[in-house]
């Protein structure tokens, strides 16, 4: 199988199926043992219910292990959540620019483009801003997402690990047009990417050089 296009995409895919398998393992649980005591103690002629009081154990039990299970899930969420919050320091810094309904993206040496162009792992921080309205940048295949505000810079970090096109996405509601607010991020091999960054006139698509 070949590697995720980010090291992130198993972090994130490790612990939605954390979470939704712990969910499903309780709502299997206790519904199994509702529909039981259904049975077992629906009312019956010449038996009289007696009721318990107390039982400390029990109690510790129920409070001790589900405390446990959502510490868990906050743990890995959150250790995740820093894995691409903590941007490296040398990034390489790609601006991005969000408007109604449209992207742009700037680099260092100031080529402006819809599209944004990455090299390959190599980790990457988008400085972004929007002109209007809010945007979120989200890029599904490497499962990060950030709100783009007005009068706010916020960032996005990722180091792609795999060549390739990926779809990137507006995911904040942002009026007529949104759902056509799409572009891609399109990863390049480090010295391919050079060449296209300091070629003046785009003659051909890199993309369908990784193809
Ligand atoms: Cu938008």
């Amino acid at each position: 199988m070949s590697p995720a296009p980010t090291q992130h995409v198993e972090t994130v895919d490790f612990v939605m199926l954390y979470i939704v398998g712990i969910s499903v393992i309780l709502l299997l649980g206790i519904t199994a043992t509702m529909i039981y005591f259904v049975f077992k103690y629906h009312r019956k002629k010449g038996h009289q219910p007696v009721d318990i009081h107390g039982n400390i154990w029990l109690e510790i039990i129920w409070i001790v292990i589900p405390t446990l299970l959502v510490l868990s899930m906050f743990y890995f969420g959150y250790t995740g959540f820093r894995e691409y919050r903590d941007i490296p320091k040398g990034a390489y810094v790609i601006q991005a620019k969000a408007r109604m309904w449209a992207w742009e993206f700037t680099y260092e040496n100031g080529k402006k483009l819809d599209t944004l162009y990455v090299p390959l792992g190599k980790p990457i921080k988008l400085e972004m801003q929007s002109a209007d309205v809010t945007h979120s940048l989200f890029i599904p295949s490497f499962r990060i997402k950030e709100d783009v505000m007005f009068g706010k810079t916020t960032h996005l970090g990722f180091t792609a690990d795999k060549a390739g096109s990926y779809d990137i996405a507006c995911a904040e509601y942002c009026g007529l047009n949104h759902s056509m607010m799409y572009t891609k991020v399109i990863v390049l091999p480090e010295e391919e990417f050079y060449t296209w960054l300091n070629k003046k006139e785009e003659t051909s698509n890199p993309a369908e050089a990784v193809k």
